[in-house]
């Protein structure tokens, strides 16, 4: 059999930044929150988090972009909340944003997570921002960890 590779959980002496969309903020606060409740539970520090605010979800790429390229994290968590109901431009951002992380982390080779909610109304997406869904900022930061994990654990060749 050959070998098996996973990042393990544990946060101790790593460091993260969380790339947060203001608008919505109502919902990317809680996003936040709950990001830093789950790096707090997995051992990281307060002080090796950095949180990086933009207008919205459109400018998180670029940012999420500047940030991994300056190699001072391990993992970049974005945060943002993109809701159909607010805007008629709603499949534009949301496809730009997404499109968007996924070529940072093909530029950078960095762990870039995607914790931006994309929901159709106002009431989906507190669903999913600590409410009876889950919080989808803690969930993201748990994909950070792993991920910032495994890379290290995996051989480069
Ligand atoms: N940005 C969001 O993060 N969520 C939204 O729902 C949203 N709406 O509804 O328009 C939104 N718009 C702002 C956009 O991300 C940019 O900040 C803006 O277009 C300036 O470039």
């Amino acid at each position: 059999m050959g070998k098996k590779f996973e990042g393990a959980l544990d946060g101790e002496g790593r460091k993260f930044a969380l790339i947060i969309g203001r608008f919505n903020e109502f919902v990317t606060s809680r996003l936040r929150d709950g990001a830093l409740d789950c790096l707090a539970r997995h051992g990281v520090s307060p002080g090796d988090i950095d949180e990086v605010w933009v207008p919205g979800a459109y400018e998180i790429p670029l940012a999420a972009q500047v940030v991994a390229e300056g190699g001072q994290h391990d993992a970049v968590i974005c945060l943002g909340a993109v809701i159909r109901g607010a805007t008629p431009h709603f499949d534009f951002i949301a496809g730009e944003c997404v499109r968007g992380i996924g070529r940072v982390v093909a530029k950078t080779g960095m762990p870039v997570v995607n914790g931006v909610l994309t929901t159709d109304t106002v009431e989906q997406a507190v669903e999913r921002a600590g409410s009876k869904a889950g919080n989808r900022g803690w969930d993201a930061a748990l994909s950070a960890l792993e991920m910032a994990s495994l890379l290290e654990a995996l051989p480069e060749e």
